[in-house]
């Protein structure tokens, strides 16, 4: 169904694999437009718990596609803009989690697709970078907004203004990415942790992503009468109920998405 992206399901993790390895994954209008539908299809899917996001051969991302950028006009570019804009709020507005399982590079459009994952695990061969300033262009896919919200103004401004590709480790450092293992371990990794979130209640860990997603940008006022709101949703689940009880009678709990 999909021509550039891989997708399936293992109990109940959803892989999404961007599959244009021969242009290094570069995201062009047709991998945005299949993006966009298997994000709305993975909205759909009741059971997921959560998504693992990664890239085939030895790129995770490496940017939006340059060759197609290359004849756009501004109208064309404003539009591929929105277009890309769309598909990373929709994949960071999923109800449940996606980890980013960075394998390879992870530039342009590849970085601000990682930053739109709740969290990002690196390979030791992951490079990061925003190099379009390079390119004559600027950061479109959010990145100007997400990188300085991840890593602070004057390391983004440091980054998109250099356009210095980076490599796991200084990624880790400077908080681009929670966690750097070995190239064979990734995926393990990223399942162990997919498995630990799919261990917890649905409902709960969805309503604390809405809280982190929607009060991030709100001022401190806002944000925690936003979470204070929140709060009560889950005690009209069942799984409340039962992860409370199961704590009481000491046995592992549950949990239904109820
Ligand atoms: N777009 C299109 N094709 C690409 C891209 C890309 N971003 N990256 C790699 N490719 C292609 C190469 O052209 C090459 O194709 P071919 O085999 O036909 O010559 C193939 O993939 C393999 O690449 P390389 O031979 O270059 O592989 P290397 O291992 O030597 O190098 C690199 C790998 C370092 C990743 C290198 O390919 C590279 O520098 N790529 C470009 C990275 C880049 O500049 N990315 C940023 C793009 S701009 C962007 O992302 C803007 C996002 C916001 C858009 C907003 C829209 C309005």
């Amino acid at each position: 169904m999909y021509e550039t992206i891989k997708y399936e399901v293992k109990e109940n993790i959803g892989y999404i694999t961007i599959n244009r390895p021969k242009a290094m994954n570069a995201l062009n209008s047709q991998v945005l437009d299949e993006l966009q539908s298997l994000i709305e299809e993975v909205s759909k899917d009741e059971e997921l718990r959560a998504v693992i996001l990664t890239g085939e051969g030895k790129a995770f991302v490496a940017g939006a596609d340059i060759v197609e950028m290359s004849k756009m006009n501004p109208v064309e570019a404003r539009a591929f803009a929105i277009k890309g804009h769309g598909v990373m709020n929709a994949l960071e507005n999923l109800r449940m989690p996606v980890i980013a399982a960075v394998n390879g590079f992870a530039l342009g459009g590849g970085c601000e697709l990682s930053m739109a994952c709740d969290f990002r695990i690196a390979s030791e061969k992951a490079k990061f970078g925003q190099p379009e300033v390079g390119l004559g262009l600027i950061p479109g896919f959010c990145g100007t907004q997400r990188l300085s919200r991840l890593v602070g103004k004057g390391m983004a401004k440091y980054l998109i203004y250099t356009a210095d590709m980076i490599d796991a480790a200084e990624a880790l450092r400077i908080g681009l990415v929670e966690k750097v293992v070995a190239p064979e371990e990734l995926l393990p990794e990223c399942e162990k942790i997919a498995k630990t979130i799919a261990s917890k209640a649905p409902i709960a860990v969805a309503v604390a992503k809405d809280c982190i997603n929607n009060g991030f940008n709100a001022d401190m006022k806002t944000a925690s009468q936003y979470e204070v709101n929140a709060f009560g949703i889950p005690f009209a689940s069942e799984d409340l109920v039962e992860g409370t009880t199961a704590f009481i009678e000491k046995r592992k709990a549950v949990f239904k998405n109820k």
